[in-house]
């Protein structure tokens, strides 16, 4: 090669940059389906879904890289939500980018979040379409005015049933009835992690090309790793069992502690690196902090898929059947050797406490 001759592009990174989130989710969309071609309606709802939920995360990627520069976007707004919680600036923000990204597009019937006490509904001058979309619009807030990572969370669930008549059941369902869950983070590069049920994917944003493009397919969480990631400021608000399972941690050599204050960023390091995340009950709050249908239950899918489990501390937690929209979970999720030992942590304190005969029967 002469010094005038370009370089060539390795054919292999040409081809990564062209894989795009909608075109892989075209094909991802045509398998959930079993449907013959990329024209079949399934499939092409679920891409222009995704192809939104880009577009919401890129519009809130951009106010988020400028927020510390422009006014009026940081800080809280002054009001309470539905959880009791501090609403900030973003929080509204966010939440209104995406009901403005599905409000035209005859893909949703109805979108629920975070931030609003009951689902809102499409108008009935836009276009309705068969599908839910439930989403924590900034998870993490706390570390929005600090300029860490926050995330985006969201679930796709099939209508059943009709809001007028009052037979909507698809809200109160557990998690094996989602079609589609993910996340995007917003840390140094912005990056969309999916699944349909067959792999997680994950995407970064290339902003010289606004595209997504694909990083990762078919993503494994390791069986085991290093990193246990809890709130240990809670630690006398625990039960007993937890905090027996962290004075093991402190005591055994081999393990180390991340907590970033987001979910999605903890999760994310558990996605790549291997390692557990616990939010358990405390005694001000039995359930936790977290919500089961648009925090813990879409995470819980995403691990599912990528041969990680997640659980309550007592049972799968994609087999909770929540009983109202703002339902709260404990969440034990990550590697399937990090859960199994959370987990006999608690089992083994639930055996001590029951009576001997008790304990008996069940070691049967
Ligand atoms: P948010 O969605 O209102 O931000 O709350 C959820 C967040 C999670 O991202 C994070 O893991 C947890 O709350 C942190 O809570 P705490 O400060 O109690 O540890
Ligand atoms: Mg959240």
């Amino acid at each position: 090669m002469t010094a005038s001759e370009p370089a060539a592009v390795p054919e292999a990174a040409l081809d990564r940059d062209c894989t795009t989130l909608s075109r892989h989710v075209l094909q991802q969309a045509m398998k959930a389906f079993n449907a013959p071609s990329l024209l079949s309606p399934e499939a092409q709802d679920i891409s222009a879904i995704m192809n939104r939920l880009a577009l919401a995360g890129k519009l809130i990627a951009r106010r988020l890289s400028r927020a510390g520069l422009m006014a009026g976007v940081l800080g809280f707004t002054g009001d309470t939500n539905v959880q009791g919680e501090s609403v900030k600036k973003m929080d509204i923000y966010a939440n209104d980018v995406f009901i403005s990204v599905f409000k035209q597009s005859g893909l949703v019937c109805r979108l629920a979040s975070e931030e609003m006490e009951k689902p809102y509904y499409i108008p009935e001058n836009c276009p309705i379409g068969r599908y839910t979309l439930l989403y924590d619009p900034i998870d993490g807030s706390s570390n929005v005015d600090i300029n860490l990572n926050v995330g985006s969370i969201f679930s796709i669930r099939q209508q059943e049933g009709n809001d007028l008549d009052g037979s909507a059941r698809d809200l109160l369902q557990n998690g094996r009835k989602q079609i589609a869950a993910g996340y995007i983070l917003y840390g140094p590069s912005t990056v969309f992690v999916y699944s349909l049920g067959d792999g997680v994917h994950m995407f970064i944003l290339d902003p010289s090309l606004g595209e997504f493009i694909l990083a990762a397919e078919s993503m494994q969480i390791p069986a085991h790793g290093p990193v246990y990631s809890l709130n240990e400021g809670n630690f006398w608000q625990w039960d007993e069992s937890l905090r027996d399972y962290t004075r093991y941690m402190h005591r055994h050599e081999g393990y180390t502690a991340r907590y970033s204050g987001a979910l999605v960023g903890d999760f994310h390091r558990i996605l790549l690196q291997g390692g557990v995340f616990i939010y358990p009950g405390t005694a001000k709050n039995p359930d936790g902090k977290l919500r089961l249908l648009y925090e813990t239950a879409p995470l819980a899918y995403l691990a599912e898929h990528a041969n990680g489990c997640a659980s309550t501390g007592t049972q799968p937690l994609l087999d909770f059947v929540p009983t109202e929209l703002h339902q709260r979970t404990p969440l034990v999720i990550g590697s399937v050797e990090d859960v199994k030992l959370v987990e006999s942590f608690i089992q083994d304190r639930g055996q001590r406490q029951k009576p001997a005969s008790a304990v008996t029967q069940s070691s049967k």
